[in-house]
């Protein structure tokens, strides 16, 4: 594998699936894999769980890990070409990258959508020069628009919490019910991106396409809807507690407007936050699925996005969502790591 952006780059899901319980019953056994080997983590933006669960998956495969802050002490980095560097940016961008290669054998890159235009980040104007200007494989730690990395763990965490979903079924054997999967919004005081959901439905979709007894429902007020590149024709339900009778699992998040009707909105926060609480995930709504799980990718806002006592609910998956995301990056990295000895 060169590069980790779409769920497409894993390829059968259920291979990847069964690739990541190899991976947690014994996570040491591949050390010789990454021996003389680095991984440079490049983060244009804060993280706590990206951060140390990628470095702690390099290091169970033997990996050297480099981690650079590029706010934190890098030169600032001027992204555009052609500008006059004038400002208060010392070094480029195309400099940077493949500096940034030349101490390193696999990259990772965290760099948010910069909502200054939807053109540059949903064609990963960032991640695209880092792809090409490196020279080595390149993983996405979350980009203007996708997080794999959680998407991937998000999908481990859901087959580890079903009874009917392969290739963990209890009877292991396929054909069961479907399980229903509900990403719902959330409100939040500030803009966010879209990079969780659009990850997160691009991979549900996909799992449901691919027969993994999967029904998935999207749940937003009107004007938030994704990139129907990401929803891949997914079922959107603008009536929240609808969208909940009978779910398995609610996965909530706040992302701010896609900008896919109204391309002026983009990035921006539609409603005064105050008047949209009641779609926060609390009692109220979890009452009418069915005894469903509660995920979320953290870092989360209580009494936003989930009441306290949701969060801490017996049915909160948050914790074991979060430790799967180092079983997640390991199998990115093993393959990553294959790809480069073969
Ligand atoms: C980021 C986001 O919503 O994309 C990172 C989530 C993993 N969250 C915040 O900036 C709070
Ligand atoms: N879920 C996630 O990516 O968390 P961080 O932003 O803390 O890395």
């Amino acid at each position: 594998m060169k590069v980790f952006q779409h769920v497409t780059d894993l390829g059968d899901l259920r291979t990847a699936l069964a690739e990541a319980q190899e991976v947690k019953r014994d996570r040491y056994q591949w050390q010789h894999l990454g021996r003389n080997k680095t991984a440079l983590l490049i983060f244009f933006n804060n993280s706590l769980r990206t951060r140390l669960s990628t470095q702690k998956a390099a290091m169970n495969l033997g990996m050297n890990v480099i981690v650079l802050d590029v706010n934190q002490g890098a030169w600032k980095l001027e992204t555009e070409r052609g500008v006059i560097m004038d400002s208060d940016k010392s070094e480029h961008l195309l400099e940077a990258i493949p500096v940034m290669g030349s101490y390193c054998d696999i990259i990772g890159v965290r760099s948010f959508a910069r909502f200054e235009s939807r053109e540059d980040d949903y064609e990963e104007k960032i991640l695209n020069q880092f792809i090409q200007y490196s020279g080595r494989p390149v993983f996405f730690m979350e980009s203007a628009t996708v997080h794999p990395l959680q998407a991937f763990a998000d999908l481990i965490t859901i087959t580890e919490n079903s009874q009917t979903l392969p290739p963990f079924s209890l009877s292991g054997k396929e054909g069961g019910k479907s399980i229903k999967v509900v990403m719902t919004w959330a409100p939040h005081p500030r803009a966010l991106p879209q990079a969780v959901p659009n990850s997160f439905a691009e991979w549900m979709q996909t799992a449901a396409q691919e027969g993994l007894g999967i029904d998935f429902v999207i749940t937003h007020p009107e004007g938030y809807e994704l990139d129907p590149q990401f929803v891949k024709g997914a079922r959107v339900e603008y009536d929240q507690m609808k969208a909940f009778e009978g779910a398995d699992f609610v996965y909530a998040k706040n992302w701010s407007c896609p900008g896919v009707t109204r391309p002026e909105d983009y990035g921006k926060v539609l409603h005064d936050y105050h008047t949209m609480m009641d779609w926060c995930v609390s009692a109220r709504q979890m009452a009418v699925t069915n005894d469903a799980a509660f995920m979320h990718c953290l870092p989360v806002r209580r009494n936003m996005i989930v009441t306290d006592d949701v969060i801490e609910s017996p049915r909160s998956l948050v914790i074991p969502e979060a430790a799967n995301r180092e079983i997640s990056a390991q199998v990115v990295l093993k393959r990553m790591l294959e790809t480069l000895i073969a």
